[in-house]
């Protein structure tokens, strides 16, 4: 096996490089180091220093990547996760660990105060949620290990899915058009995306609260790389308004100060409802239910957020009934529908090769999270412009199984590329492909097992 990988960069210039088998087999072996030095007792962190805690979405990655090297693990980090779910069905974004100290993360447990909302766990956590891709992950980690143990697994699993998707059907279905709306830009996964800049704006704070507070991230991280101090203050004064109504939901439409209806959260939601269906055939539950709400809201996605102006997706803000113009990577992500209609992959097809992301056979640079051609593109600021390994991925399946093996392999070899020129990090210089953020990021050490599991065209 080879493959011809890029772009890594040389002193800022992009070399095409060869993979041989010797040079795959120790990318796969630094990621499989990755993966076991960031496991601790029943989840994988996603980072010692940054993130040292369990995140939701991450876990489901690392699920992915698990089935393939240590499948018990796998299941262990869906299960750890889903124990921490609330009584309503909702997943917690952050599960913290109760033995680390006071102050390893900010923002933590003192500030969710999660034990006295009704319906927390006995675990810690915080009270949002983020994109629900944990039934495409116990999917695939079932595919990529199959047997009994995997099945008893997903038979367990099964009903704590449909619980969180409940919830979100349920609770979050804010504007009744069937898509799920998200109440704070972490629960998005892209938290400083320019996307969310509009909805940000409105949220009133002032940059110097955050004097009283410590931040965690940029003691490990480069300030400058990281959202500012203004942007933090508004996180924390939506995390404020939605933590004094004990993080319940009714009423979020005339009280809560962020309401988006997001692309790839509600790209994920649909999703998930073809997974389950799929793992209700698997363990004889009845697929019929998932496969109708299914296509109910990729119906909802592409009437609510498709821009025909722009020819991609775009949020909805809730408080004003717009689209949200930006032109961010989150509107390729609808992709991974399966029954996303035909015009519509066409027009993604066309804004995934456009100059904004660049996604084509041979890619000279790696896909952007924010279109490269806008003047706010920023290529070394968080989601706003640097290359992640999990929204390609996403993008990557979505390009596949639409019919674009080309384009896919394209950009599976360019992803490959990163972490051969740069190793596994958080993510990477969207021009150089420098490694950027946390050095041993366990995401892009378990999606990159995947896609070197994956032969180029799948
Ligand atoms: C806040 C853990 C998480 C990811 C998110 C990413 C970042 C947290 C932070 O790290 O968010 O949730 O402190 O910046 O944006 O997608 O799940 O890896």
């Amino acid at each position: 096996m080879s493959a011809e990988v890029g772009p890594a960069r040389v002193g800022g210039t992009a070399v095409a490089r060869t993979c041989g088998p010797a040079d795959l087999a120790g990318l796969r072996r630094i990621a499989i180091d990755t993966l076991d030095s960031n496991w601790e007792h029943d989840h994988t962190v996603p980072s010692r220093t940054l993130y040292p805690h369990q995140w939701s979405w991450d876990s489901a990655f690392m699920a992915i990547g698990l089935a393939q090297i240590r499948p018990e693990r796998a299941w262990t980090e869906l299960d750890s996760l889903f124990r921490a779910q609330w009584a309503d069905g909702r997943v917690p974004h952050i599960v913290f660990n109760p033995a680390l100290r006071v102050g390893s993360y900010f923002p933590g447990p003192e500030l969710w105060g999660s034990a006295t909302a009704e319906g927390a766990p006995a675990v810690h956590t915080s009270g949002l949620v983020q994109p629900p891709v944990h039934a495409l992950a116990a999917l695939l980690a079932y595919r990529r290990a199959p047997g009994q143990a995997s099945l008893t697994a997903l038979r367990r699993l099964y009903p704590a899915l449909v619980a969180q998707q409940r919830y979100l059907a349920g609770r979050r279905d804010v504007a009744g058009d069937g898509l799920v709306c998200v109440v704070h830009p972490w629960e998005s996964g892209l938290d400083n995306s320019p996307a969310w800049d509009e909805p940000m704006a409105a949220v009133p704070a002032e940059a110097a609260v955050m004097r009283a507070y410590r931040r965690h991230d940029t003691a490990h991280a480069d300030a400058a790389h990281r959202p500012t101090d203004l942007d933090y203050a508004r996180y924390l004064a939506i995390v404020a308004a939605y933590r004094e109504h004990g993080y319940t939901d009714r009423g979020l439409a005339e009280r809560h100060p962020f309401l988006v209806e997001c692309p790839l959260f509600n790209a994920a939601y649909g999703g998930a409802e073809h997974a389950l269906a799929e793992i209700a055939v698997l363990t004889g539950a009845d697929p019929g239910p998932h496969r109708v709400h299914a296509a109910r809201i990729t119906e909802a996605l592409v009437r609510r957020l498709y821009d025909p102006g722009s020819g991609t997706f775009q949020p909805r803000d809730l408080r004003t009934d717009r689209l949200l113009g930006a032109r961010t990577v989150l509107g390729l992500t609808p992709l991974i529908l399966p029954d996303l209609p035909a015009r519509h992959v066409d027009a993604l097809v066309v804004e995934a090769t456009s100059a904004r992301f660049g996604i084509a056979g041979r890619m000279d640079r790696p896909l952007p999270s924010h279109d490269r051609t806008a003047p706010d593109f920023e290529p070394l600021r968080y989601w706003r412009g640097p290359s992640w390994l999990n929204v390609g991925w996403l993008v990557r399946r979505g390009l596949a199984a639409h019919g674009h093996p080309d384009l896919a392999a394209g950009l599976r070899e360019s992803m490959i590329g990163l972490v051969a020129g740069a190793g596994c990090h958080e993510y990477f210089h969207p021009d150089t492909g420098v490694g950027l953020g946390s050095p041993a990021f366990a995401w892009t050490a378990a999606l990159l097992l995947d896609l070197l599991a994956d032969g180029p065209a799948r």
